[in-house]
Formats: C-alpha cells, structure tokens, sequence
C-alpha cells in the first residue's frame, strides 16, 4: 500500500459539514491515536464503512471538534487502500488544525487529485471514468453532470472495452493462424475480416460523432455578436441571457469592451459575448473597442451578426457581412422586428427576424442554433465523449483500422493488417488506461484540486 496521504475534501469557505481525508499505509492506526468514539474503544474496532461519533484531538492532545468519522479498509474503498474521513464541523480554521493533527501523526499532504489517481493506479476505475470525477465536479450543466455520471458508470468503457476485446480475439486469431500454420485453425476469410473491421471503424466514428456535442456540453459555444453601433447587440445579449447583463442607451458607440455572458437554453451551453459597434471612428477608446470585436470574431464557433431592421443598409453593414462570413458559422439577425423594416439586401435571404425589445424570433434562433449543434448519434448518458483527449485516441484508433482495412483490400500480407490493429488497440487502451504512459497518466489527475 502506498503511504499515508490527507486532504480536506470539501470546498474552502464555511459550511455546516466539512470533510478530512485519508487514504494509505497506516491509516487505522492515525485514526486511532487522532480520534476517539465516543463511549470507549477504537475506530478500528468498530464496524467498518460505518459513520462513528466521537471526538477529534489536536497534535498535543486538546479537544478539537466532536464529529464523525469512519475507516473503508482496501481494497474494496475510493482509492482501493484503507482510507478514513473525518466529518468535522464545516470551519475553515478547524479543518486546517484538523489537518495538521494528521500530518503530525505521520500523513503527508495529498497532491491534486492523488486520491482519484490511486483509485485508478489500483484498478478501482479506468482512466475515462477518473477524468468523468472531475467532470462531475466541473459540470456547468445537468446535461453534463449527466453525462459525467454515466461515464463514472462505465457506459463509456464497456463501449470502448467491446471494440478493444473484438479486436483482441481478432489479434489472437491471426498469431495463431500467422504462428502455428501446422495446427488446424480455422483460416480468416477475407471478406468476413474486412466487414468485421468495418464494423469497428463504425462504432468509433459513431464514437466520434458524440464529441463535438460532449464538448459543447462541457466548454460551450463561442459566439460572438456582431454588428454596427445601435444594432441592439447589447439588448439581445440582455434577452438572451434574462438579466441586464449590458448597458444599453439609445446612444451608437454605448459598448466600448466586450462583455460576456454565459447562457444556457436547452441544453446548449452559450459563452456568448457582446462587443463594440463597428464603425470607422476617430475616437482612441471606441477603435480598442471595434479591434477587440473583431478579434472576438476571428476566434468564435459562431458569430451572431446583428443587423438594424428599422434602417437602412449601411456601409457598416457592409463590414459586418464581410467579417461574419470569414466566420466558421454565421447566423444573420434582422432586429427589431417590432418596427416598420426599411433595411432591404441580398444577402439577407433567409436571415432571422428577432426583436430584443418584445423578444420574438428569439424561439426561432434557438431552433437553429440546435440544428447547427445537434445531438449526435449515440448520446446516451455517458457515452459521449467529452474531452480533447478521449476523442484523439478515438481518431488514431479509428485512422489505424481504416489502415489495417485498406491493406486487407490491397492484397497486403496479414502483417500489414496486423500491424493497424496494433496500433488501433494501443490507442484504445490509452484511452481507457490498459496501456498508458506515466507522463499522459500525470497530465491527467494535474486537472484535480486537492482531496479529490
Ligand atoms: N424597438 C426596438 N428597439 C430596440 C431593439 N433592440 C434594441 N433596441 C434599442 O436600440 C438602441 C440600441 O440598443 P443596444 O442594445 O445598446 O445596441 P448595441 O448594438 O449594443 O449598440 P452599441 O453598443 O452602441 O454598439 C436602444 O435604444 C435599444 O433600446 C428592438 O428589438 N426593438
Ligand atoms: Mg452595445
């Protein structure tokens, strides 16, 4: 077992209840000396994985807090060693002196996410459902938090472990036919190889094809509002986001900085931001602003071009259409719709008739920003991938097979198609942890606070 570490687990600041840690070496005999149940005995000798009132002491012996505490031996616990907390009274300086109470008795701080890090080092849970820990915990939506619990489930590695184990029998079969050409093994028939590898190469592009909606889920979509001074960029931001998040007057030029909002309807999550109206303009402070809106635009998923529908085209309008087409994806907006529409142009075909002031259209808008984001394949709880990472080695896995398939068709020795399920299965098991380097595993639990 490895040794002794500690941590406060509950979040900083005041609460009724917060939580001490621990997980190693030595813990019930720590727990032992640290704390005493009430009515006599030893922690230890009381029914494991069951809460126990007593009294915890400081270092030199004085009387701390009266709380709860419980041991979890290993290797059936989080982190699969013995491990303790301690429910103390939820102060912040009675937590940090129960804390030195147990590093004085032989613990030493844990590290970000060392607890997660030792569940998954002994097996208790595979790398997916480890980084869905700290998913849970970020989660910035139900959807997400769903999403995250059902990849702690499993829902994510049974999906991948039954590509991996499809292809493990495959590999098996082809040493024992490529190794033991005496024996009667059953020869592989190229066609039923090359429809199971197609088969494989579906799930994962099925896999893949949940990602962009997983990390939607989880970071949001850049979008950015666009448009001249007075379009009411600021007061569909204010709609949008049900609270005057903006200043908004009646004077062009009102935005000078950007301004941003987080918002979140039907289940897409929007990082949206208002910006400076475009327009050529002499004045230092509104030319930062116009530069900054057009470098938010440069670097949004979406940008929201905002146009006058009570005036005019203008020249600026002009600007606006240009930088929004340079975006990845454009959605263009005719506000005020509550007044007489005098602004006419080709290339407002199709555009969305919004009015911040009454709200119409706003429905409308959200309908095509689902069609522009949509759910995906396969989206069941837990089985969309949601990060950077997971979906990488998805893509060289399903890049490997494709290989592996294409070699097969060429009239490759079985070596060249041996050599793509390979690689395929080694990008699997990084995925999930079978194989996985200590510098990838590092940079993963460097994502967690400390006591998680
Ligand atoms: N009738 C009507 N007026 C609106 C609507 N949206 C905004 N306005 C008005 O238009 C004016 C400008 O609105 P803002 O939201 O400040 O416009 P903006 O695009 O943010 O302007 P700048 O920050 O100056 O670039 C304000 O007087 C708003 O009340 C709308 O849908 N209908
Ligand atoms: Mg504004």
């Amino acid at each position: 077992m490895a040794d002794l570490i500690a941590a406060i687990a509950t979040a900083p600041g005041t609460g009724a209840i917060g939580i001490l840690r621990l997980s190693g070496e030595g813990c019930a005999r720590l727990m032992d000396e640290a704390f005493r149940p009430m009515g006599g005995g030893l922690l230890s000798d009381k029914e494991p994985g069951k809460l126990i009132l007593g009294t915890l002491y400081t270092p030199e012996g004085a009387v701390l807090d009266q709380c709860l505490a419980v041991l979890r031996p290993g290797p059936r616990s989080y982190t699969g060693e013995d491990t303790a907390e301690i429910h103390c009274h939820g102060g912040p300086v009675l937590l940090q002196e129960g804390l030195r109470s147990l590093y004085a008795r032989g613990a030493r701080p844990a590290e970000p996410g060392e607890f997660t890090k030792r569940a998954f080092l002994n097996g208790r849970m595979d790398l997916v459902q480890a980084e869905a820990v700290a998913d849970l915990i970020d989660a910035r939506t139900p959807e997400a938090a769903v999403q995250a619990a059902g990849q702690l489930g499993g829902a994510m590695s049974r999906r991948i472990r039954r590509v991996y184990d499809g292809l493990t029998d495959l590999l098996a079969h082809f040493h024992a036919v490529l190794d033991y050409p005496d024996e009667e093994i059953e020869p592989f028939e190229l066609p039923l190889l090359q429809k199971t590898l197609q088969g494989y190469e579906k799930e994962l592009r099925d896999l893949l094809s949940t990602y962009d909606r997983g990390r939607l889920l989880r970071e949001g979509v850049r979008s950015v509002l666009l448009g001249k001074p007075n379009a009411g960029k600021s007061s569909l931001l204010n709609a949008l986001a049900g609270y005057e998040r903006a200043i908004v007057t009646a004077i062009p030029g009102t935005t000078r900085d950007t301004v941003e909002a987080r918002i979140r309807r039907r289940g897409l999550l929007i990082d949206l931001v208002d910006t400076a109206g475009i327009r050529p303009t002499e004045d230092p402070v509104e030319k930062l602003g116009v530069d900054r809106a057009m470098e938010a635009a440069g670097g949004a998923e979406l940008v929201l071009a905002v146009f006058d529908g009570s005036r005019p085209w203008e020249p600026e309008d002009e600007a606006v259409l240009a930088a929004a087409r340079k975006a990845e994806r454009t959605l263009l907006l005719i506000n005020k719709s509550d007044r007489p529409r005098l602004l006419r142009h080709p290339a407002l075909e199709g555009a969305i008739c919004v009015s911040a002031l009454t709200g119409e259209g706003l429905e409308l808008l959200l309908d095509r920003l689902d069609a522009l984001f949509p759910q995906g394949s396969g989206g069941a709880a837990g089985e969309m991938l949601t990060n950077a990472r997971q979906a990488e080695n998805a893509r060289r896995a399903l890049l490997a097979l494709s290989e592996a398939e294409e070699a097969l068709s060429a009239g490759f020795t079985p070596d060249a198609v041996l050599v793509g399920v390979e690689d395929a299965m080694k990008a699997l098991g990084e995925l999930t942890g079978i194989q996985v380097g200590e510098d990838v595993t590092a940079r993963i639990f460097q994502r967690f606070c400390v006591g998680k």
